[in-house]
């Protein structure tokens, strides 16, 4: 039996009403879930599955109680259930919870968006950070007039088909689909380059910038694990862009308000075209959002000829739970306590790593991080893929069973919030230590 089968046998955990949930999810939804990675199919296991969230912590339906540095893939960073954003989605609702008809909360987070994000002149709220991502890409491809685009392996920026592409073994890194239904001639149109490599990414646009539309990057990756750009590679992308027209579009939906209050673009200081944003700006509510200099987002319609519509974008509850979220983050000192809890949680894990003489590497970026277990310098896909991921299924295992929900993949980030304590992050740190020696 597999390390990873023996080590699920061996989990003295209580899962019993988990696995019945799972079992029955399974007969009516696909693997049972809602979104893939949270069936637990690269670690091994039962998904748990979760009856409630507050502050640091998650209980699943078993009764286990677990320390939680997923936080729903990155929205919560005040935590689950903040009293604050509870009591203004709880009040919005005694007013009905949608409209279809403007309404003054969609300005207000507007606004606290745009205070926030000072490249930004204009943006559209979206339900999702992959209408995001599909919406700014469209919008750069009207402005341009041009019908390609550039992305890098190991960044994911949704499910839309333009975006589901690997990079193709021929020498012009032309697109093929990295899933069944998505068209070869979607996949055509996209070119996927090697993260973090200015040399391929400079003599692509030598080749081939009068056909391209815009770059797309996420300026810290979090879904490869946490891999921060090496310098110069965002200026490089900056540049390059800007002398040949293209549209630089960044995808901060997970970095957004995370690596910074103003995202990647104000911690490296680089002005993108287009921003896609999501996660923290719903405060756990489903909200997306795209926007960027005004002469691109004026052609988006009603204003201009480009379509995008959603019947709930922008819906009152979902910008009521923003808008509470934002508030909080603006407030002083907020970052000062995230950035500590983020050094804290950093130096405990290295340190029970060095104790326990395992090799991992350790990235973080504000307040989102990843241990590879690998003792390769990770700086782009096939660096992260040098990872032993058996080893680090064994460590997520390890940590759940001492009640420590991370990431069930080595090839996500984890996140902290303001709601972690240092006594959590004691505990983080001691777990980490027995999972790692185990
Ligand atoms: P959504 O459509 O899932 O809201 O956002 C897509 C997206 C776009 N851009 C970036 C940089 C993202 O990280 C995401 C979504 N992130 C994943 C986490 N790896 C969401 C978790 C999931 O798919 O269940």
């Amino acid at each position: 039996m597999s390390r990873k089968k023996n080590l699920e046998k061996n989990l003295e955990m209580k899962l019993n009403k988990s696995k019945a949930a799972f079992k029955k999810a399974q007969r009516f939804m696909p693997g049972g879930v809602n979104s893939p990675v949270r069936a637990f199919k690269s670690v091994g296991g039962t998904p748990l599955f979760i009856s409630s969230g507050k502050g640091s912590k998650i209980y699943d339906i078993d009764g286990n109680s677990y320390i939680d540095y997923v936080l729903s893939w990155g929205p919560l960073i005040l935590g689950h259930a903040p009293r604050t954003v509870v009591s203004a989605i709880k009040k919005a609702a005694e007013n009905g919870t949608s409209y279809g008809a403007p309404t003054k909360l969609e300005t207000e987070l507007a606004e606290m968006v745009i205070q926030a994000y000072p490249s930004m002149e204009k943006v559209r709220m979206v339900n999702s950070g992959t209408e995001a991502t599909m919406s700014a890409i469209r919008a750069a491809r009207a402005f341009t007039g041009r019908d390609k685009i550039i992305k890098f392996e190991g960044c994911y920026h949704g499910h839309a088909d333009g975006l589901l592409v690997k990079a193709g073994s021929g020498a012009m890194t032309l697109g093929v689909p990295d899933s069944p239904g998505v068209p070869e001639g979607y996949a055509l149109n996209t070119i996927t380059l090697p993260y973090n490599d200015i040399k391929t990414f400079k003599s692509m646009i030598k080749k081939q910038w009068k056909k391209i539309a815009c770059v797309i990057v996420e300026p810290v990756a979090g879904n490869m694990g946490c891999v921060l750009p090496v310098p110069g590679f965002l200026e490089t992308l900056r540049k390059e862009t800007l002398r040949s027209g293209i549209v630089l579009i960044f995808d901060e939906v997970m970095t957004g308000f995370r690596v910074a209050f103003g995202g990647a673009q104000q911690q490296f200081k680089i002005k993108p075209d287009l921003t896609c944003l999501g996660k923290v700006i719903g405060g756990g509510m489903p909200v997306g959002a795209y926007g960027g200099k005004e002469e691109i987002m004026s052609r988006i319609s009603p204003e201009g000829p480009v379509y995008q519509a959603g019947t709930l974008s922008g819906n009152p509850i979902a910008m009521t739970a923003g808008i509470a979220t934002l508030k909080t983050l603006a407030k002083k000192d907020t970052y000062k306590k995230l950035k500590a809890s983020g050094d804290a949680l950093e130096k405990g894990l290295k340190a029970a790593a060095k104790r326990a003489r395992v090799k991992v590497r350790f990235y973080r970026a504000g307040t989102m991080f990843c241990t590879y277990f690998t003792d390769r310098e990770v700086v782009d896909f096939n660096s992260a893929k040098t990872a032993d991921t058996e080893k680090f299924a064994g460590y997520f295992l390890g940590m759940l069973k001492r009640g420590i929900n991370i990431a069930p993949s080595q090839f996500e980030s984890g996140f902290i919030s303001l709601a972690h304590t240092s006594k959590d992050i004691d505990k983080t740190v001691r777990a980490a230590y027995e999972a790692m020696k185990e």
